[in-house]
């Protein structure tokens, strides 16, 4: 009941605001749309909708890229569409500033910034979690060599004699996942063993969960789980500082980040733990989607399969075998990469992000008033016909040279200053392990029209089951 109440009060009081808003505005126009019910406003259909759908039906019934709508009690506007990704885009920081749903705030730690008419404070805690990656750079290329580089190859071979050597068949996407995980735990923690998987699992479910805090529900595993993520977090920091005080060399990134200092002073080990937490989180499951669904197109087209491994021979063949993947060769892998992002397109695990409006905004003659939420809808272009011919249909080739997609049609680590700093991760990590892949198997889909499920991120119902041939 407490739930319910909490959530009453905070329904009511954002239904009171919106009328004293629409009142205080008289002549000026707010998007179209719905709040939809009392209380929950389209909290339901914007967690249980897929996400494609929610946005089409809306986009179609009120002709407009941009409606109104309210989610967990905010009133919130989405928005698609190159020219509101231009728009959002470039406007970070003056008329939009990242803001997270309740569900995310209270799962990372992420402190909520605006509720109620408290003065608008600076971002500093906020700061705190992405200023420490990018002052170090440790996402950057020279990073990612630097704490990653040299066991990369090492962790996918390892990999591949575990759980694929001598298979006749295997089930793609709880491998790619334990991979992905082994690799975010080597990085991040400077472990040689994956840990917490069923804690990241339970966290992820939890993020697009219904927020209620009863037993068994998603919500609730999530919330224990992230505690027990970053508990655990804590520990290994308490590790790397004792290894410090014996005098002990310790190199791996956690290590490089509790020895750094921010602004002259060290950052606190709950921020360490939050912002590792996010950062594990970012990389573990999205990384794996894409190799899952890539591998199982790559499987149903032999013409691809092709394409693919002869690009690879052509960089093993200059670079020499036996010797790691270097971004110069990742740069020569264009095909490969464009198979990545057409899967991208079709499996975007970013659907989109929030923003919150930091003074009233006009956009194509709609007022968004301050205070309210943007839904920034990421994936509203991606199966547009306009910008991508037959969307359903799997094409590489339109990332290949001249064919790019136009500025703003395609944008699945987002765009401007705000965009994510993971992208070299996720080329570096992709591209990886498909050269070793195609080193080693043929393969093809044993359900070529397995489902889909998942509402706001694509997940593959049976886990691609595919058939290996050694080569
Ligand atoms: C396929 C994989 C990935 C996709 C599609 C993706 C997508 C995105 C998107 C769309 C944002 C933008 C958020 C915004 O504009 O508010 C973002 C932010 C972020 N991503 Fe990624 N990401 C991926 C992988 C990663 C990885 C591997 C890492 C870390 C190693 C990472 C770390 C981050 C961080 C730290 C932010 C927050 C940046 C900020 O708020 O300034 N992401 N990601
Ligand atoms: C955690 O990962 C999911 C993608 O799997 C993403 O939607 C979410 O924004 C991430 N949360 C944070 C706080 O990094
Ligand atoms: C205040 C501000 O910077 N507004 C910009 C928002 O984005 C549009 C489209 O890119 C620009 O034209 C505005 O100048």
């Amino acid at each position: 009941m407490d739930f319910f109440m909490q959530y009453l009060f905070l329904t009511l009081i954002t239904m009171i605001a919106s009328v004293y808003v629409l009142q205080k505005r008289g002549t000026k126009t707010l998007p179209p749309g719905s709040f939809g019910w009392p209380l929950v406003g389209e909290t339901y259909q914007f967690l249980f909708i897929k996400i494609e759908h929610f946005i089409q039906e809306r986009v179609n019934k009120y002709s407009s890229e941009i409606f109104r709508t309210s989610i967990l009690g905010e009133p919130t506007v989405v928005l698609c569409g190159p020219g509101a990704n231009k728009f959002v885009s470039t406007n970070e920081t003056k008329l939009v500033e990242v803001w997270y749903m309740k569900t995310q705030r209270r799962l990372f730690n992420i402190p909520d910034r605006t509720h109620g008419a408290k003065p608008k404070p600076k971002p500093k805690q906020e700061a705190a979690s992405a200023a420490p990656v990018k002052s170090l750079g440790i996402l950057k290329p020279e990073g990612i060599a630097r704490y990653m580089g040299n066991m990369i190859e090492s962790t996918i071979h390892q990999h591949f004699m575990t759980h694929w050597a001598g298979k006749t068949e295997v089930k793609v996407y709880p491998l790619v996942k334990a991979f992905s995980l082994t690799l975010v735990c080597q990085f991040f923690l400077g472990l040689d063993k994956p840990i917490l998987a069923t804690e990241f699992d339970n966290l992820h479910s939890g993020i697009y969960s219904v927020p209620v805090n009863f037993p068994g529900s998603t919500y609730r595993r999530a919330l224990k789980a992230a505690a027990a993520i970053r508990e655990e977090i804590q520990f290994q920091i308490k590790e790397k500082i004792d290894a410090f005080s014996k005098g002990q060399v310790v190199d791996d990134l956690l290590a490089h980040v509790v020895g750094s200092e921010q602004g002259g002073k060290y950052v606190p080990k709950m921020a360490i733990s939050n912002i590792i937490m996010g950062l594990m989180n970012s990389s573990y499951i999205p990384i794996a989607i894409n190799l899952a669904f890539m591998i199982k197109h790559i499987g149903q087209r032999p013409d691809i399969y092709q394409k693919i491994v002869s690009e690879h021979a052509d960089v093993t063949k200059s670079k020499g075998s036996g010797t790691a993947l270097d971004w110069d060769s990742m740069q020569k892998l264009k095909y490969t990469w464009a198979v990545a992002q057409e899967t991208m397109r079709l499996y975007p695990t970013a659907p989109g992000v929030f923003r919150e409006v930091l003074t009233d905004i006009t956009y194509e003659g709609y007022t968004i008033p301050k205070g309210w939420k943007i839904f920034w809808a990421l994936v509203g272009t991606n199966k547009n016909p306009n910008y991508f011919p037959e969307p359903e249909s799997f094409d590489p080739s339109r990332f290949e040279g001249n064919n790019f997609p136009a500025p703003y049609t395609w944008i699945p680590f987002g765009a401007g200053p705000r965009s994510c700093p993971g992208k070299d991760y996720v080329r570096f990590v992709v591209l990886s392990f498909i050269h070793v892949l195609v080193s080693k198997f043929k393969w093809e889909a044993i359900l070529p029209d397995e489902k889909v499920s998942g509402v706001l991120i694509p997940t593959p119902t049976e886990g691609i089951p595919i058939r290996l041939h050694p080569h």
